[in-house]
C-alpha cells in the first residue's frame, strides 16, 4: 500500500509516530516550504531561516535513512503556497493509497489535516503526537472536575508517572519544588557559559540568501545567524548545557544582565520545539548529573519543571481551551504595542535589550519574556491578541500551542486567571532587583513621578487602580491594594496622572510597527 507521508516543519523526529510501522519501501515522505506557513504572521526571518534550513538538512538525514523524500522548496515555481495544495499535487505525483501524518501542532493546521479526507478522498490516519508526556486525553482525564488547573499539581503527576527525581513514592530531598532557591540575581562573570555557535554550511547559507531576499520585511536581523540546524549539533549544545551551564541554571533562571544573551540557560527550546532534541531524554540525562554530583537538585529539579511541568502544562491548557482561547480579553485591553516593539527603539533600557536581543536573535529567556516586555505591555494595556502575535512572530521556538497559553494565559491575564492566580506584573523595583539593566537606564528606578521617573512604577499603581472592580478580591493582591489605599489622595492622584501622561505619549507615537 502506497502511503504518503507528511512531515511538517516542527516534526523533525526520526522516530515521529507517522514513520513508525510505516514501510519505507512503500513510503513517500513529503515537506513542503509553504508561503502560507511563512506568512500566516510576520514571521522573524531567523525562524524562518531556522525552520527551513533544519527541514533541509532533515530531508537529508531521512534519505540517508532509506526514506524515499520528495522535498518541495519555496522558490519552486509550481509550488502551491499551503499545505493542503502541495498535499494535492503530492497524490497527482504519486497516487498514494493514504496518508500518514502525526497530527498538527496548532488548531489552524489541525483542521487543515482533518480536510484531507474529504477533499483527496483517501483514508487519512492521524497519529497522536507521542513525543509529549501527556496525551490529550490523559490531561484532560487530570484537568476535569477542578476548580483550578494548578500546574503544581499537574508536574507532580508528571514525576511520578516518568520516576524522574523520585526515590520510590517521594520526591528526592523531600520536596517537589526548589524555585525559592531559584531567584538569585547574576553578576558579569567571565567564566559564564558560551554556548557553541554554529557557522552556517553550504544549505544554510543557501536559505539565509532565500529569507533575506523574500522575507527582507519581516521583522529581525539576520545577522550572526549561528543556530544548530542539525540533530548532531543540536545535541553538541545540548551536551554543553549539561555540562557547564545547568549546575546554575537554578541559581540564575530569573536572572539578566545587559549584553548577555544566554546566561545559564540552555537555549534548547527551538531544537526542543522542531523535534530535534527530545525533551524526556534531556530531563532524564539532568537527572543523571544529579544523581552523580555534577549538579545540584535547585538547578536539576528547576530544569525538569520546566520542561515535564510547564511544556506539558501549556500543551494540555492549549488544546483544552480549543481554537477561540486566543480571543479572550478577561482585562477589556485594547491599546496598540507601541511601534519600537519591532525596533527596540526606547530609551527604557531594560526593553531596549530584551527587544533589541530578540531582534538580533530570535531568543530571550523566560524572565525577559515575562517580565520585560510581557509585564510592560500587560501594565500599558495592550490588547491580548495583538501581544500573542508579537510573540508568535518573534521568537524563535514560537509555535502556537506553546506561546500562545505562556502570552496570552500566564504573561498578560488574557484568560482571566485560568493558569495564574494573579497577573505576572511589577514596578521597576523587580527588574532592578533581578538585573543590572536600570543601572544603565536614563530613568531613575526609585522615582514614581517626575520627569526622570521609571515608567514602570506608576503603570504598576496605574494597572491596580483602573482593574479593582476585577482584581480587588484577588487574595495574592491584597498587600499591594493596601498599599494603595494607604496613600494619600495626592499622591495617588500625582501616580496617576504621571501614567496618564506616559500612555498619552505612547499613543501619540503609536504606529502598527508595520
Ligand atoms: P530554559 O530556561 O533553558 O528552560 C528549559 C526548557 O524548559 C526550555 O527549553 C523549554 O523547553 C522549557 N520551558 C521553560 N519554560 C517554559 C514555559 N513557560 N512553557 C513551555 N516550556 C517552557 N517557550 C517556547 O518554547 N515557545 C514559546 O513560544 C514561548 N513563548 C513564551 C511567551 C511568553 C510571554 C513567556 C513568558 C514565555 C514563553 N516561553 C515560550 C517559555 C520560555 O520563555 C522559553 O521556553 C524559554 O525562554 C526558552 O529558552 P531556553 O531553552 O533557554 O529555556
Ligand atoms: C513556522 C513554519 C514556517 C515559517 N514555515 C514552514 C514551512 O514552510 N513548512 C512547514 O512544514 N512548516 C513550517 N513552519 C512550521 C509550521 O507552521 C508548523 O509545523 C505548524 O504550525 C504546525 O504546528
Ligand atoms: Fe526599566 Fe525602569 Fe529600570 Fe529603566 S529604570 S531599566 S525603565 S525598570
Amino acid at each position: 500500500m502506497k502511503t504518503l507521508v507528511p512531515i511538517l516543519g516542527d516534526q523533525l523526529t526520526m522516530t515521529l509516530s507517522s514513520l513508525r510501522d510505516t514501510d519505507p519501501a512503500d513510503a513517500i515522505v513529503l515537506m513542503m516550504e509553504v508561503a502560507e506557513e511563512t506568512t500566516y504572521v510576520r514571521h522573524h526571518k531567523q525562524k524562518i531561516a531556522y525552520i527551513f534550513a533544519a527541514m533541509r538538512h532533515h530531508a537529508r538525514a531521512l534519505a540517508d535513512a532509506g526514506w524515499q523524500v520528495d522535498y518541495v522548496r519555496l522558490d519552486d515555481p509550481d509550488n502551491a503556497g499551503s499545505f493542503t495544495g502541495e498535499i494535492a499535487r503530492a497524490v497527482e505525483r504519486h497516487a498514494p493509497d493514504r496518508i500518514v501524518v502525526t497530527e498538527a501542532g496548532e488548531w489552524r493546521v489541525a483542521a487543515m489535516l482533518d480536510s484531507w479526507e474529504t477533499i483527496f478522498g483517501l483514508p487519512v490516519d492521524i497519529r497522536a503526537d507521542d513525543r509529549f508526556l501527556c496525551s490529550h486525553a490523559e490531561f484532560d482525564a487530570w484537568a476535569s472536575g477542578r476548580k483550578q488547573l494548578v500546574m503544581e499539581f499537574f508536574y507532580r503527576d508528571m514525576r511520578r508517572k516518568t520516576g524522574l527525581l523520585m526515590d520510590g513514592k517521594k520526591p528526592v530531598g523531600d520536596r517537589w519544588n526548589f524555585d525559592k532557591d531559584n531567584r538569585k540575581p547574576a553578576k558579569n562573570d567571565l567564566f559564564m557559559p558560551r554556548p557553541h555557535a554554529f557557522a552556517p554550511d553550504r544549505v544554510t547559507k543557501d536559505v539565509l540568501a532565500l529569507v533575506a531576499d523574500r522575507f527582507a520585511d519581516h521583522p529581525g536581523s539576520l545577522d550572526g545567524f549561528d543556530y544548530a540546524v542539525t540533530a548532531a549539533d543540536a545535541e553538541r549544545q545540548a551536551a554543553y548545557f549539561l555540562e557547564h551551564a545547568l549546575p546554575q541554571f537554578g541559581d540564575y533562571e530569573d536572572a539578566m544582565l545587559t549584553g548577555e544573551r544566554h546566561l545559564w540557560h540552555s537555549i534548547l527550546s527551538p531544537y526542543i520545539n522542531s523535534g530535534l532534541l527530545d525533551p524526556i531524554d534531556l530531563c532524564r540525562r539532568a537527572e543523571a548529573e544529579y544523581r552523580a554530583g555534577r549538579a545540584p537538585l535547585n538547578s536539576v529539579e528547576g530544569y525538569i519543571r520546566q520542561i515535564i511541568g510547564w511544556r506539558e502544562y501549556m500543551r494540555g491548557i492549549y488544546w483544552r481551551e480549543g481554537p477561540d482561547y486566543v480571543s479572550r480579553n478577561f482585562l477589556d485591553h485594547h491599546r496598540k504595542l507601541p511601534g519600537w516593539y519591532w525596533t527596540g527603539d526606547t530609551d527604557m533600557h531594560c526593553l531596549k535589550e530584551a527587544i533589541g536581543q530578540t531582534l538580533a536573535t530570535a531568543h530571550a529567556h523566560h524572565i525577559q519574556r515575562l517580565m520585560v516586555t510581557g509585564n510592560f505591555a500587560l501594565l500599558i494595556g495592550a490588547d491580548p491578541a495583538e501581544v500573542h502575535r508579537w510573540y508568535l512572530e518573534v521568537y524563535i521556538d514560537a509555535y502556537e500551542w506553546v506561546e500562545l497559553p505562556n502570552t496570552l494565559g500566564m504573561s498578560q491575564f488574557g484568560d482571566g486567571g485560568l493558569l495564574g492566580s494573579k497577573p505576572y506584573i511589577s514596578s521597576g523595583a523587580y527588574i532592578d532587583r533581578m538585573s543590572d539593566y536600570c543601572g544603565h537606564c536614563r530613568y531613575d528606578v526609585k522615582q514614581r513621578v517626575g520627569k526622570d521617573a521609571c515608567p514602570f512604577n506608576a503603570l504598576y499603581w496605574d494597572f491596580l487602580a483602573r482593574h479593582q472592580d476585577k482584581l480587588g478580591n484577588n487574595p495574592r493582591l491584597r498587600m499591594p491594594y493596601s498599599t494603595w489605599a494607604k496613600q494619600s489622595a495626592q499622591s495617588r492622584n500625582e501616580t496617576l496622572s504621571q501614567s496618564a501622561i506616559f500612555l498619552q505619549s505612547l499613543d501619540t507615537a503609536a504606529d502598527d510597527g508595520y
